[in-house]
């Protein structure tokens, strides 16, 4: 009997484990006194400074006071995305120019994913993706803009976007190749949703300090993982072995000086 009830506990452990899914959760954090960002002087632009009654800083590094890092990508790496189901999200990813800045900074999305640039201002924008495997877009919204469609991205890769009228305005599109991603908020935290019971690499992506590893075992339906990077380190070059899911490297003539994307490895 004893036994009988062991048998069938283990299958029971079994079928509950081949259909959990967890969320993997975390924080990252920089560790070290956050480097000074520059303040952007948009006085030069009076429609663009006479939306900020407070200084506005680049947004190379976004800290909290207790290290709390935002703007990391945080997603699963596999040479094999097909093979972790899960679906891609049907919401449309939208960046926005807002103020003279973009939002989010960094935008995540899936491969095929829908997506669209948005003017919340009543002047012009050009927004110019200097994307090198996908299809770069680069177009005037000369008014407000509730969202105009741009292709869905056909590949992994990290894009850098920026604008031709306002030389200040930078952010990233981060393309992923399977749904399991997340970008940590202010309070540093991450929640990569639904991920199957499992052994995985995680990578976390910061702009300026290039792409970390971290191996995880999600079980039971939770797994947590944090992540941290050191705030003296200097910008990331071309991290050994470092792969954005598929990406490629982006050139680097592509970018000022303040920001380089992450290096990544060829296959
Ligand atoms: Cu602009």
């Amino acid at each position: 009997m004893r036994i009988r009830t062991c048998i069938l506990t283990a299958v029971f452990s079994t079928a509950i484990a081949s259909f959990a899914s967890a969320d993997v959760t975390g924080k990252v954090t920089l560790d070290g006194k956050a480097p000074e960002m520059k303040t952007i002087d948009m006085s030069g632009v009076k429609e663009c400074a006479s939306q900020h009654p407070d200084p506005v800083s680049e947004e190379v590094v976004v800290a909290g006071d207790k290290g709390e890092l935002a703007n990391v990508v945080i997603s699963v790496k596999t040479e094999d995305p097909a093979s972790l189901g899960g679906e891609m999200s049907k919401e449309e990813a939208v960046l926005t120019q807002k103020a003279c800045m973009y939002t989010p900074h960094v935008l995540a999305l899936m491969v095929g994913q829908q997506m669209a640039i948005r003017n919340d201002d009543p002047f012009l924008h050009n927004v110019h993706s200097l994307a090198q495997t996908n299809p770069a877009f680069n177009f005037a919204q000369p008014n407000k803009d509730p969202g105009k469609k741009v292709d869905p991205p056909k590949a992994a890769e990290v894009i850098k976007v920026k604008c031709d009228v306002h030389p200040w305005m930078s952010a990233w599109i981060v393309v992923l190749d399977n749904p399991f991603f997340a970008v940590s908020g202010e309070d540093g935290k991450f929640a990569i949703r639904n991920l199957p019971d499992g052994d995985y690499t995680l990578q976390a992506w910061q702009e300026k300090y290039g792409t970390q590893e971290q191996k995880v075992t999600v079980k039971d339906g939770k797994a947590e993982v944090n992540f941290t990077f050191k705030a003296d380190a200097a910008m990331a070059p071309n991290a050994d072995g470092a792969k954005l899911a598929a990406a490629k490297t982006i050139d680097s003539s592509c970018c000022d000086t303040t920001v380089k994307p992450v290096a990544v490895a060829q296959k």
